[in-house]
C-alpha cells in the first residue's frame, strides 16, 4: 500500500510542525530524513526550491511548505481564532529576529544580539498575555497556531536556556512546557538515520 512521502529534517522547526500536523492527524507516511548539505535528488526534483518539510502524495501532488502540509494535514477543529495572523508573525518578523539573534555573525549589519533577541521578547509577551486567558493561544484547546510556533519558541528558548528560564512570563513557559512534554512533540523528534535510495521504508505517523 503506497504512502505520501515526507521529506524532513528532524531539528528543522518547519518540519517539526508538519510532523506534528500528520501525527494529529493520525497519518501514516514514509518518513526520508534529509541532510540539509546532501539533500536526495528525487526530493529536489519533485521540489527545486530545496527546503524541508516537502510531502508527496500518492497521486504526485507536491506540497512544499509546512503550513500547507498543515492544513492539508489537520481538520477544520484545529482551525480556531486568528491562528494565521500568529503564524504570519511567527514566519515574518519572529522568525527574522531568531535568525539574527541566534546566527548573528551570518548577517551583514545586524542589530546587536541583545536587539534582536528583545524584539523576539516583544512576541513572547503578548503569547504570555494570551496564555494568561486560555491554555492555548487560540484557546482552551490546541490549535494549529501551537503547533505551528511552538517549535520555533523552542529554538529560541534553547539558543539561551538560563536566560530564557528567567524570563517573566510564566504562561509562556508553562505552554512551552506543555507542548514539548506532549506526546506528539515527542513522538515527533524520534531520531530516523539519514535516508539513503534504495533504503527499507521508515513509517512514521
Ligand atoms: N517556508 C518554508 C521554509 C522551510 C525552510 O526554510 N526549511 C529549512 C530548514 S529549517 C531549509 O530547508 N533550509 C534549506 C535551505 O534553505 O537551503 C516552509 O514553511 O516549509
Amino acid at each position: 500500500m503506497p504512502h505520501p512521502i515526507l521529506y524532513s529534517f528532524r531539528r528543522c522547526p518547519y518540519a517539526m510542525r508538519a510532523r506534528m500536523a500528520l501525527l494529529v492527524a493520525g497519518i501514516e507516511v514514509e518518513l526520508r530524513e534529509v541532510v540539509l548539505r546532501d539533500r536526495p535528488e528525487h526530493m529536489l526534483e519533485i521540489s527545486p526550491k530545496g527546503t524541508v518539510p516537502v510531502l508527496l502524495l500518492e497521486d504526485g501532488t507536491v506540497i512544499e511548505e509546512s503550513m500547507d502540509i498543515m492544513q492539508w494535514a489537520l481538520d477544520e477543529s484545529y482551525f480556531v481564532g486568528d491562528w494565521q495572523q500568529l503564524v504570519d508573525g511567527n514566519d515574518g518578523d519572529f522568525k527574522h529576529h531568531l535568525d539574527r539573534y541566534k546566527y548573528n555573525n551570518r548577517y551583514e549589519n545586524p542589530l546587536s544580539p541583545e536587539e534582536h533577541r528583545s524584539q523576539v521578547v516583544t512576541f513572547l509577551e503578548g503569547y504570555n498575555t494570551r496564555l494568561a486567558q486560555t491554555s492555548f493561544l487560540c484557546g482552551h484547546d490546541v490549535t494549529i497556531a501551537d503547533y505551528a510556533l511552538s517549535p520555533f519558541v523552542r529554538q529560541f528558548a534553547n539558543t539561551d536556556r538560563a536566560w530564557f528560564d528567567h524570563l517573566e512570563l510564566p504562561h509562556l513557559h508553562g505552554w512551552l512546557n506543555a507542548m514539548l512534554e506532549s506526546e506528539t512533540f515527542r513522538n515527533c523528534m524520534v531520531k530516523h538515520p539519514q535516508w539513503k535510495d534504495g533504503d527499507t521504508p521508515v513509517f512514521f505517523g
